[in-house]
């Protein structure tokens, strides 16, 4: 499957990892629009949040709590942060892999 997420979890692609546990994956996005910009994946392939199957429950939950470790370790948690995924055209999505942008490190408006 030609996924660049997927090759970044295999070491294909180099990236900046923060973190990494057996159904997750967190790193920093190579385009950062705020001081801290990491990527949180699942390693499996997902398309998107509308592709979610209950199997995936217990690597979803492992994504959520990975996305309080990243904030920890970013050091951005106290302050706060935003969480979001973007999901087909409208929603601007590029990368066809399930991933949710965590963003903080300076005071963000409703539009960024
Ligand atoms: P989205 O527009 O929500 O699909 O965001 C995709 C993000 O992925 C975008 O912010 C840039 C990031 N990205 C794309 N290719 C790479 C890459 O090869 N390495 C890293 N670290 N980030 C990437």
């Amino acid at each position: 499957m030609d996924c660049i997420f997927c090759k970044i979890i295999a070491g294909e692609i180099p990236s900046k990892k923060i973190y990494e546990d057996e159904h997750v994956y967190a790193f920093h996005d190579i385009n950062p629009i705020a001081p801290s910009h990491a990527l949180v994946i699942p390693k499996k392939h997902i398309r998107n949040v509308l592709e979610i199957a209950p199997e995936d429950s217990e690597s979803l939950l492992k994504l959520h709590q990975a996305i309080g470790h990243v904030a920890r370790e970013l050091g951005i948690a106290e302050d706060g942060f935003r969480v979001i995924t973007n999901t087909n055209e409208h929603g601007q999505q590029t990368v066809f892999h399930l991933h949710y942008h965590v963003i903080g490190g300076r005071q963000l408006q409703w539009n960024m």
